[in-house]
């Protein structure tokens, strides 16, 4: 939408006033109107929120329209919030409830916000970065499935967000290339929390941007001191303004009359003082701090040349002031500061306000009232009939190998078998961060090839690898960025909201690297997203890579983290039937069943590269039978060998000591050795392997919290009671901290001996390694012996 036939500027200005107001009068009731119950500052960021109203006005006011979708600065939520109500999209009831429980969220949240929020934000540097990987979403859905109407995706940033590596990486990553729908405002009020930013950083910026390909534009001098610079000698003035280091400028705000004058012409060349001495004080003071950011006209004309760039992504540095308007202005110990009560009353004048209409939306007869409407329905998105189920099978093995195998090997030919079924194939999407081929995605990516934009001549005939890549390709290859991979995994999993297309997600990542893009991970599971990860290979079982590549705390993140379910089988057909369960859930319409919906989120597989004999799986197949164990590895265990049906000898001999091994993944083996070790002690040793820790534990938990609040006995829940129907004293055994397990003996109430990893590893053989950390059978044995001493 162009600059031209804007609404009037005053119009604009009076809107930009009327948010200001309501931005900084939310915050101010949030901590002076509510009453205090628990002694905590209410807080929020008046001056941050100040900064941001010219932009957030000349967009939702003027230059947006319903299909684009922004990421609000996180310190801006009231000034959302604000143009929200103005325009009739929030109640006004919630005016006084920003920060409240219910209530607005303090940071824009896709899911607890009452308005629509497009994405999260609040973890600085992943708001900025969520629309530019929504903008490659875009890019892979349109070219996959026909295109969607046209939408930008617009990231509104505050200058210190730059520090964070985040925003780099992502801008720097060649899947990001060329998205010319793209656009980042930079609130550039030289302010972070602490202080004054030091120096002038903005050639930095620029460089950094202009060297990954992005058209970079300033809007930095308001139409004051453009028209200053245009008077005769005015250059001196320009120059000036430019080379002025931040702290000096910034120190400005706090004066006034001569002191300001001398401050500001201090270190200048002597001409600079003869220029100003052509205006009064009070002109100076307002030329000076008249910056761009807070000139709309100034800002649209910006927005539509970022428009005319098609081939490009563009970010405008919108030069503003840290709480414009405010008597808190360029303070540099604004970031968190209240306005006093007075202070509040002098706003509310200024504004043309009075106690009894403060909080009202605009007369709609006035032309400020008008503009809301007419916004309102612009920006009101039409409503999609909502995505039909995506039909995933229940599984893809059809007959069992009988070979040893890897996770991570049967994941790579799941993933193949799973292009073979034409009613989930072109939904598959596979990313990882350079390491596709050594997490086994290979023969996946031979099949469907690499996305590019624009077809690519493959220079190499790799008669292994077949990298093609193309508009039809459905694997999107990433440097290395852990990070960039989750935030793309993240708006790969919002798909079906961002870009109106459900898509099967799935990423790849060494385990222990999951921990690199924790925050954006954590990002993603807080905003929602569906999408499968596969954590691999994980844990000391990859022995010779050594401690820096050994996972051991990556499964706790998986348990513990809410949107994500950990899930860890150690056999081929498990995975396969955990794998399938997971995409049907993701890719499961409005209708699915309830248990899907409550878990929707993303599924993390912890998977490994050592082969394990799959003969004592199909032995537990024969015993339980397809159905239900399939019940019981979607619902987290089951037992994989009974001690008396395998040796019913035991079971003949009287009082034979009994004992439950409860093992994880890769060390599935040692387990199994242990109990034929056991069995000739005259031990009986089930085992129950566990699929899911995850959702064992969340159906204790479920049992327990409800039991906490209808004070009442818990029970212990039906999937814990299925894997062990005896009460036996019990050992965990777990590629991973001991602490992982540790919880199991009080869930079922016996005494738990838990072994796991709980010191850095080292390069070995897995002999070696599981002998370091008692996870040899030997161990498993003394520590079934010491379980039992303890019962
Ligand atoms: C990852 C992360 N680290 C630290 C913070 C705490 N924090 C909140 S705002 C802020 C400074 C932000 O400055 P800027 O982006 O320039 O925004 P401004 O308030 O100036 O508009 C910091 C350090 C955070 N929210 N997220
Ligand atoms: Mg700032």
């Amino acid at each position: 939408m162009s600059s031209e036939g804007a609404p009037p500027l005053d119009v604009l200005d009076a809107v930009a006033q009327r948010v200001l107001w309501l931005a900084v009068r939310m915050v101010d009731s949030a901590n002076r109107d509510r009453q205090n119950t628990d002694g905590l500052k209410v807080g929020g960021h008046q001056a941050s929120s100040a900064s941001m109203v010219g932009i957030m006005t000349a967009l939702w006011f003027r230059h947006l329209n319903a299909a684009d979708r922004v990421a609000v600065k996180p310190h801006a939520s009231p000034v959302f919030h604000a143009i929200q109500y103005l325009m009739g999209n929030l109640d006004r009831s919630y005016l006084t409830r920003l920060r409240s429980f219910g209530g607005i969220q303090a940071y824009p949240s896709r899911t607890k916000d009452p308005d629509h929020v497009d994405f999260s934000t609040g973890s600085v540097g992943l708001g900025a970065a969520a629309p530019l990987f929504a903008g490659v979403v875009r890019r892979y859905v349109d070219a996959h499935f026909g295109g969607r109407s046209d939408a930008r995706f617009i990231g509104i940033l505050g200058d210190a967000e730059l520090d964070e590596g985040s925003v780099w990486e992502a801008i720097a990553d060649p899947a990001t290339e060329g998205l010319g729908n793209v656009m980042w405002v930079v609130d550039f009020n030289r302010q972070s929390l602490d202080r004054v930013v030091p120096g002038i950083r903005i050639q930095q910026w620029r460089a950094q941007f202009d060297a990954a390909g992005w058209h970079v534009k300033e809007v930095k001098y308001g139409h004051r001191m453009r028209a200053a610079f245009a008077l005769p000698g005015g250059d001196v003035l320009r120059h000036w303004i430019d080379r002025m280091p931040n702290e000096q400028y910034q120190s400005l705000f706090a004066l006034t009359g001569a002191e300001l004058r001398e401050r500001f012409v201090e270190g200048a060349p002597h001409e600079l003082g003869a220029f100003v001495r052509q205006f009064d004080d009070v002109e100076l003071r307002s030329i000076v701090t008249d910056l761009g950011g807070h000139d709309i006209l100034a800002l649209l004309e910006a927005f539509d040349e970022c428009d005319a760039e098609k081939s490009r992504p563009s970010v405008v540095f919108a030069y503003t002031v840290k709480g414009w308007g405010l008597p808190t202005a360029g303070d540099p110990r604004n970031h968190s500061s209240l306005l006093t009560a007075e202070q509040i009353d002098d706003l509310r004048r200024a504004t043309g306000l009075g106690l009894d209409d403060e909080w009202d939306r605009f007369d709609p007869t006035s032309p400020e009232g008008i503009l809301a409407v007419q916004r309102r329905e612009l920006l009101t998105r039409p409503v999609t009939a909502p995505a039909p189920a995506i039909t995933v099978p229940m599984s893809t093995i059809s007959k069992p190998s009988s070979r040893p195998q890897s996770t991570q090997e049967a994941f790579g030919r799941i993933l193949v078998d799973l292009t073979r079924d034409e009613a989930v194939a072109p939904y598959l999407v596979t990313t990882a961060p350079d390491v596709a081929t050594s997490t086994n995605l290979a023969g996946f990516i031979n099949r469907v090839g690499v996305f590019t934009p624009e077809p690519h001549r493959a220079w190499n005939a790799d008669p292994v690898l077949k990298w093609a890549e193309g508009p039809t390709g459905q694997h999107i290859e990433l440097g290395i960025s852990e990070m960039n991979l989750f935030l793309l995994l993240g708006q790969l999993g919002l798909s079906w909201d961002l870009s109106d297309q459900p898509l099967l997600s799935i990423g790849t990542v060494y385990d222990p690297f999951v921990l690199r893009g924790l925050d954006a991970f954590v990002y993603s599971a807080y905003s929602g997203a569906r999408f499968v990860l596969a954590g691999t290979p994980s844990g000391v079982t990859l022995a010779p890579e050594g401690g820096a590549h050994q996972s051991s705390i990556t499964p706790s993140v998986g348990l513990e983290m809410p949107g994500v379910t950990l899930l860890e089988p150690a056999y081929a057909a498990a995975l396969d039937w955990l794998l399938c369960d997971a995409l049907a859930s993701i890719g499961a319409g409005a209708e699915a069943d309830s248990r899907a919906h409550a878990e929707r989120g993303a599924y993390y597989f912890r998977l490994t590269t050592r082969p394990i004999d799959q003969a004592p799986f199909e032995a537990a197949r024969e015993r339980i039978g397809d159905a239900v164990l399939r019940r019981q590895v979607i619902a987290g265990a089951y037992r994989l060998r009974d001690a008396f049906e395998h040796s019913p000898e035991l079971a003949e001999a009287k009082g034979t000591p009994l004992v439950t091994i409860v093992a994880v993944g890769a060390v599935l083996p040692e387990a199994l050795a242990a109990a034929d070790e056991l069995a000739d002690e005259g031990i009986a040793a089930h085992i129950v392997e566990l699929t899911s820790s995850d959702r064992l534990f969340r159906a204790w938990q479920r049992t327990l919290r409800q039991a906490v609040r209808t004070a009442s006995t818990p029970s212990i829940p039906g999937a814990l009671r299925a894997a062990f129907p005896d009460r036996t004293p019990i050992v965990t055994v777990h590629d991973a901290s001991s602490h992982h397990l540790a919880w199991m003996g009080s869930a079922l109430g016996v005494a738990c001996v838990p072994l796991g990893v709980d010191s850095f590893g080292q390069s070995g053989t897995i002999e070696d390694l599981y002998a370091v950390h008692d996870l040899q059978s030997g161990s498993i044995v003394n520590a079934a012996l010491a379980a039992l001493s303890l019962s």
